[in-house]
């Protein structure tokens, strides 16, 4: 495995590289370009240095979360051919820097929403919680401000003040996308950018929806093991992956997830490691890692990843705020930092587990 960490960039994120280097056995990060929209060109010089910071410290840029899919290819208007090129040329661009991982999603206007970013835990630590029940009655437009009124000044990727001023427009852009015409539009875009992928050895994973189901009318079509199966079944390729997020797919108590570990693992070209607890129906709050503090069963969801010989690119997902920090709310440094050594723990128990029952036949 290459146990990797998020951050945002020597400008965006609070946590300096050197810090991320001094969590014990993490060796890789998943990095961004912050000033980029969706539909830019990322190009070599700008890779290049933000390969050249990760790499004076010691640690390997193992990927890029997320190089943003234009709202054009989402939509499927007529610019999108323009915009699906100038993606192919960041595909090529990052290929020729040596990154081999790229993390996108397809998820009209919203990529996560959550109604609460710091929910006071009973042991005084933050999480962020997501409950259908305050969205239900709001329009969508309101979700700008109800996310900006709480972000603490820190800029939350996707929540950008140039989206909120568009977002009217964006609305309308999907007036008439169905969940159907969604995924023809992720059809058509596979299929002219994967041959690329394929061509100069880079692997893409798409991240599910967050929360999986169905907010403000909007279509989704990454919620659930049919959607994923769909998506990996368009071209039938390993470079046509799945970011496999626990705890986007894990806030749906419907989704097994250790059943779809099985089924998609030989396609899981990155993993999101984190647990969720469920607070009722359709609302949820991001805990600590351990299984213990939430509902999902971390040490099955790691077995699941062995079984299916997973040894790609896993990094620890959002986690609380704690200790007094003051990060991006889910992107604190040591709640996450735990998340990756609980995570690391795991994987090396349940690997010394089966050589010492090999030895022992
Ligand atoms: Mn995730």
């Amino acid at each position: 495995m290459k146990w990797a960490f998020r951050w945002y960039g020597s400008e965006g994120d609070s946590i300096p590289l050197q810090y991320l280097k001094q969590i014990p056995g993490l060796n890789g990060i998943v990095g961004t370009l912050l000033n980029k929209l969706p539909g830019d060109v990322w190009s070599v010089e700008e890779i290049r240095k933000l390969k050249t910071d990760v790499e004076s410290c010691g640690l390997e840029l193992v990927g890029i979360e997320s190089v943003a899919i234009h709202d054009a290819i989402k939509a499927g208007t007529k610019e999108r051919n323009r915009y699906i090129d100038n993606y192919i040329q960041t595909i090529r661009n990052l290929a020729k820097c040596d990154i081999r991982l790229v993390c996108y999603s397809f998820k009209p206007i919203f990529g996560w929403a959550k109604t609460e970013l710091f929910y006071k835990n009973d042991d005084k630590s933050y999480s962020l919680v997501f409950d259908q029940a305050v969205v239900e009655n709001m329009p969508a437009s309101e979700m700008f401000q109800l996310i900006s009124s709480q972000s603490k000044g820190f800029r939350l990727p996707g929540w950008e003040e140039e989206r909120l001023k568009k977002f009217n427009d964006l609305m309308r852009l999907y007036d008439d996308i169905t969940e159907e015409d969604l995924f023809n539009n992720l059809k058509y875009f596979l299929e002219k950018v994967i041959p690329v992928c394929e061509e100069v050895d880079v692997r893409l994973g798409i991240h599910p929806d967050d929360p999986p189901w169905e907010i403000f009318g909007l279509p989704r079509i990454t919620k659930n093991l049919n959607d994923l199966k769909r998506i990996i079944e368009i071209v039938d390729s390993p470079y046509n992956g799945i970011t496999f997020c626990t705890g986007a797919l894990g806030a749906n108590p419907d989704n097994n997830l250790v059943q779809m570990i099985y089924e998609l693992g030989h396609r899981i070209n990155f993993v999101h490691f984190r647990n969720v607890g469920y607070m009722g129906h359709q609302k949820f709050k991001e805990t600590a890692h351990e299984t213990s503090c939430g509902s999902l069963d971390m040490y099955q969801l790691m077995k699941a990843l062995v079984d299916c010989g997973f040894d790609g690119v896993i990094r620890p997902d959002h986690g609380r705020s704690i200790w007094g920090e003051s990060a991006m709310p889910g992107y604190g440094l040591y709640d996450r930092a735990l998340g990756s050594v609980y995570a690391q723990g795991l994987y090396e128990a349940i690997l010394k587990e089966r050589q010492e029952s090999k030895e022992s036949m």
